[in-house]
């Protein structure tokens, strides 16, 4: 073993409620966006696949953790459906889905699994967005309430928690670019909404302060934006794509306050979201103590070759472009770029500027398209995806060597699931899931990484 690793780092990997679950209704569940949306838009879901079966997790929970245990997983990150716990997003808790979480976190504790658990991965109930989802602060009451039903039905056994993964997507997606419901573009709204959900997360953390011992903290995506060159345009547009798409959210989590040249540059363009008396306070005073990031590729940016037409709607956009460095190394089976590095440059930042906070790499896994056909003896050998693992690994040792307080590393994910408009598109699973049987079959990488588990290393 040349890459050892510190004694009791967390192996694992990671899933989400809506992607694993399927089911459908069954149990009680309510709606969330994404069900309604597969209903009026089915052609945006790549091949017409919506989210009602997705992996049957639901039914298949505990083959899945033997699973787990197998490959030697100490820690599993999950979700809560809101919309399963409590259909509507207000009222009735659902018993049924009462008993099913019960049974997964007890199952995972049985295997020797400590359970991870995050209570929202982009899955609102269609209720709550129909109310004008974030954008309002009653949906950050229900979402409170949801949260200290949650603490107060599984905290006992729970005591590893999470308010939000990525909360920047449904932003991107919902309020900028259109890939999440409700697909408007809308900068004005996409920066209340972020704003609104690091209130939402605040208050959550305080709650669970108040309550609990155990840990909360927040998932981020976090991608490093390199500029193309050390010219001061380069330098400043990396600088403001890093503000936009990684400070937001990180600063107020990690630190409880904005940056003070985002809040500016806001304001100059007349875009400041709308605050209340007390938020302030609020974020200094509920901070994370542990960070979850999520890393797939870094941002190559440039200064913006052209200015905005100052009549154009305001986007993030308008100060920076993005860059195709040559010679970057891609993904060809999914189109994202690796860039292993990514991971130590992040793990360096939160050590310097970011008081060292307890991290781990919470999602990091490599998409592949039509899989199938890296299939041999009834077995996907899966080599790149070991490479891929292995890359980042060594950096992230190699940032712990440097005093990095990181804590463990999950793959995204677990087993093939179902990813919002890309449906079964690009596979990222240790096990492979047929679709149409829901058969799951290790793929080469599960051997490999119940190795590495074991070994604590490689
Ligand atoms: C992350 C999300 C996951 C998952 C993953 C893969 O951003 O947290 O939910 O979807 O991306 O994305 P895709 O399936 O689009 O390749």
């Amino acid at each position: 073993v040349t890459h050892k690793f510190p004694e009791g780092f967390w192996w694992g990997s990671a899933a989400s409620a809506m992607q694993t679950e399927g089911a459908g209704f069954e149990g009680g569940r309510g709606k969330t966006t994404w069900d309604h949306w597969y209903e009026t838009e089915p052609n945006r879901f790549f091949d017409g696949v919506g989210p009602e079966t997705t992996s049957d997790f639901y039914h298949r929970y505990k083959e899945d953790i033997k699973n787990m245990k197998k490959i030697g997983h100490n820690s599993f990150r999950m979700s809560i459906s809101w919309a399963r716990l409590i259909p509507g997003g207000e009222g009735e808790v659902n018993a049924e889905a009462v008993t099913f979480y019960n049974n997964v976190i007890d199952e995972l504790i049985a295997q020797g699994i400590e359970p991870f658990v995050n209570l929202f991965h982009f899955d609102m109930p269609l209720e709550m967005q129909e109310k004008g989802g974030w954008e309002n602060r009653e949906v950050i009451d229900a979402y409170v309430t949801y949260a200290k039903h949650c603490f107060a039905l599984f905290g006992d056994r729970v005591t590893t928690w999470f308010t939000f993964n990525e909360p920047i997507v449904p932003v991107e997606g919902g309020y900028l670019y259109d890939f999440h419901y409700p697909n408007i573009v809308d900068a004005k709204k996409a920066f209340q909404v972020a704003y609104n959900t690091m209130i939402a997360h605040a208050r959550v953390v305080e709650v669970y302060h108040k309550n609990y011992d155990g840990k909360i903290g927040i998932v981020l995506n976090l991608t490093p934006s390199y500029p193309r060159s050390q010219n001061p345009a380069d330098l400043k547009a990396s600088h403001i794509c890093d503000l936009f798409f990684n400070r937001s959210f990180l600063d107020p989590a990690v630190k409880g306050e904005y940056p003070e040249d985002l809040i500016e540059l806001l304001k100059e363009h007349g875009h400041l979201p709308t605050t209340q008396e007390g938020d302030r306070q609020l974020l200094k005073d509920n901070t994370v103590d542990l960070l979850g990031v999520n890393y797939y590729q870094p941002r190559r940016v440039k200064a913006k070759e052209q200015l905005p037409n100052p009549y154009s709607p305001f986007m993030p956009d308008w100060f920076f472009d993005n860059y195709e460095m040559p010679g970057r190394r891609m993904n060809p089976y999914r189109g994202w770029e690796i860039y292993e590095k990514g991971v130590y440059d992040i793990m360096i930042n939160l050590r310097d500027n970011y008081g060292n906070i307890e991290s781990f790499i919470s999602e990091n896994g490599m998409g592949v398209q039509n899989e199938e056909r890296f299939l041999k003896d009834g077995r996907i050998e899966d080599d790149y995806r070991i490479d891929f693992i292995k890359g980042h690994l060594k950096w992230l040792h190699q940032a712990i060597q440097e005093g990095c307080n990181t804590k463990g590393y999950h793959l995204w994910t677990f087993m093939d699931n179902w990813s919002w408009m890309n449906a079964y598109k690009n596979r990222y699973g240790f096990y492979a899931v047929n679709i149409d049987t829901q058969e799951r079959t290790a793929k080469k990488s599960a051997s490999w990484f119940e190795e590495v588990s074991k070994n604590n290393g490689f």
